[in-house]
């Protein structure tokens, strides 16, 4: 594999609006950052996503965009912008923005001219179908935010606009050679700032299977899932071969798609060695057990479930390209409530889940508050949601005939809020987030569960994900964690998940007992040296081939390289 300057690095998301807030309107802001930048390094972090900050209605949080060419004024200005690519640059850390191109905002000046003159060349930059007086939609898909993806245009009666997500989100026709040429312009606008890449937002979207035609309807409404379509959809690739071909190339840029319902024989072209985008995020955890019915009938991720996912997709990119892993992002629950079985979050169990992800190869994503263990907020009533998806999921769980209890249940354990409540800094007011009020109320649990109490603290969540980015960068073992072979093993045993990381001249291998209750492995062979023990207790002779695991332990092992193997 060709090396990269990214692939021994190790990146943090963070979602602006909830990290600091620098000036006290209770919004997390851009000063904000550049004032955590040291802390952020102290962390080791070396690659920052931010989440939107363009100028935006925030229906979707920003990942509506009025104005790629600036900043919102609630986030900061360009000089802001420029000021964090800059101070992040002299830390040697690199500033990645997201990259909405599927859909703009509806206030977007392109949307305008569009509904003044729906015929004319802005028109063109949507989708925009006449539809008369009784005659049906132009098909059935229904919208990742619920109801149909067809919207009124407006101003005009007989007129309908695409959007598959919110209809604030209208969808921008990738089939339009003048729309692609603003789009790239735009890029490498950002690019030739200073960026060093994009997270690339829903981008499996852009190609749309076209006549439009309806699918089987899935639910009582009607509709039918974006996934029927996608699977459709052919040619998404001669978009992206000219975006990459236009833009990142040209830059080398560092780009991490978004990419969901991809086909898997197209895994190579879009992380092999030329592909569309540098890696890819790893959602076979993050989908695992949805319902297309709801939230409210989606299935719990047993710990056998999580290993059998992270391994399958690390078999399916070995030897294609790059992987990078999550166990969190803005969209989805923490990671520590939704991996770990209910009521046994604690310091053993999230260092366990950390140690799983971070060591399996692929290149490690942490998301703001998950190196402190941050968890799930529970939703009290609907009327403190903010999240659309999660507004959208109570209307269709209650249509499902369920309580609205149990439809509020499914909100706490899924919801998009739950990973954008603010960070949690200390246990002064707020969580230290902001002097104001938040935008969104902080989680009860900031009084104990905040960095302070656990920086500089041994035996803390935070200092061991402190251990676990220096391991990977220790110039003894980076070449075998980053480019090592991973081999699973024991994968026939209950709430276990081990593997190998096979390096030229190392064998290194990761152990976890994921249950409370201790459990005794088999040893492979003689270990040489105990690189990572979230226990800090384990003793093992030389004679020994066994090993006996507390609940929830988790042990990087170097072996002996056997002179027979
Ligand atoms: O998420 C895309 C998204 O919603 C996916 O989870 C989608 O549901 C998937 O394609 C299902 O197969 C991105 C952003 O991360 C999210 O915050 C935005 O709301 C969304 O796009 C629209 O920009
Ligand atoms: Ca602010």
């Amino acid at each position: 594999m060709k090396k990269q300057w990214w692939h021994d690095k190790v990146a943090y998301q963070i979602y602006p609006k909830s990290f600091c807030d620098s000036n006290g309107d209770g919004i997390g802001d851009l000063q904000g950052i550049i004032s955590k930048l040291d802390y952020l390094k102290e962390l080791g972090v070396d690659i920052i996503w931010l989440s939107p900050i363009y100028v935006s209605p925030l229906a979707d949080q920003g990942y509506d965009i009025a104005d790629y060419y600036d900043i919102d004024p609630r986030f900061g200005t360009l000089d802001d912008m420029d000021e964090l690519i800059a101070e992040a640059k002299k830390r040697e850390m690199y500033i990645v923005m997201d990259l909405v191109v599927n859909h703009c905002s509806d206030e977007h000046v392109w949307f305008q001219k569009a509904c003044e003159d729906p015929d004319g060349p802005y028109g063109k930059f949507f989708y925009i179908e006449t539809v008369k007086e009784g005659e049906k939609l132009p098909c059935n898909w229904r919208s990742y935010f619920g109801g149909p993806v067809w919207e009124k245009l407006p101003g005009h009666n007989d007129k309908y606009y695409l959007h598959v997500f919110h209809k604030k989100q209208p969808d921008l026709n990738w089939e339009n050679p003048e729309l692609r040429e603003e789009v790239y312009k735009m890029i490498n606008w950002w690019l030739d700032r200073g960026l060093a890449g994009f997270r690339i937002d829903a981008i499996i979207n852009i190609k749309k299977a076209l006549p439009f035609k309806d699918y089987p309807a899935d639910r009582e409404d009607g509709l039918s899932g974006m996934q029927n379509m996608l699977h459709d959809a052919v040619g998404v690739g001669d978009f992206l071969g000219e975006l990459r071909d236009r833009t990142f190339l040209p830059h080398d840029a560092f780009t991490v798609g978004e990419v969901f319902n991809e086909k898997p024989e197209e895994l190579p072209d879009f992380i092999g060695e030329n592909g569309y985008f540098s890696t890819m995020f790893d959602f076979a955890e993050t989908v695992f057990g949805a319902s297309q019915k709801g939230w409210h009938r989606s299935l719990d991720i047993t710990p056998d479930d999580y290993r059998n996912c992270v391994f399958s997709t690390q078999k399916k990119v070995e030897g294609v390209g790059f992987i990078s892993n999550i166990i969190e992002n803005h969209d989805e629950p923490r990671g520590v409530s939704r991996y770990i079985p209910d009521g046994d979050q604690c310091y053993e169990s999230k260092t366990l889940l950390a140690t799983m992800y971070f060591m399996v190869k692929g290149l490690p994503w942490i998301y703001q508050g998950q190196e402190i263990g941050m968890e799930n907020r529970k939703v009290r009533s609907i009327d403190e949601v903010d999240d659309i998806a999660s507004l959208n999921a109570y209307k269709v769980s209650v249509a499902d005939g369920v309580s609205e209890q149990d439809a509020l249940d499914a909100i706490s354990k899924f919801g998009r809020d739950n990973a954008r409540t603010p960070m949690q800094w200390d246990d002064s007011e707020n969580a230290g987030f902001t002097t104001g009020t938040p935008w969104l109320c902080v989680n009860e649990n900031y009084t104990w569960l905040n960095l302070k109490a656990q920086r500089g603290r041994s035996g803390s969540v935070y200092e061991y994900y402190r251990k676990l980015t220096s391991l990977r960068k220790n110039p003894e073992y980076k070449q075998t964690i980053v480019y090592g072979q991973l081999e699973p093993t024991l994968e026939e045993m209950h709430n276990v998940m081990a593997y190998y990381r096979r390096g030229e001249d190392q064998t290194l291998l990761v152990m976890g007992n994921y249950q409370k209750e201790p459990q005794t492995l088999p040893l492979p062979g003689k270990v040489k040296k105990v690189l990572l023990d979230n226990c800090e207790d384990l003793q093992i002779r030389d004679t020994d081939r066994s090993i006996r695991l507390k609940g929830y332990q988790a042990v990087v092992l170097e072996l002996e390289n056997d002179p027979g193997e």
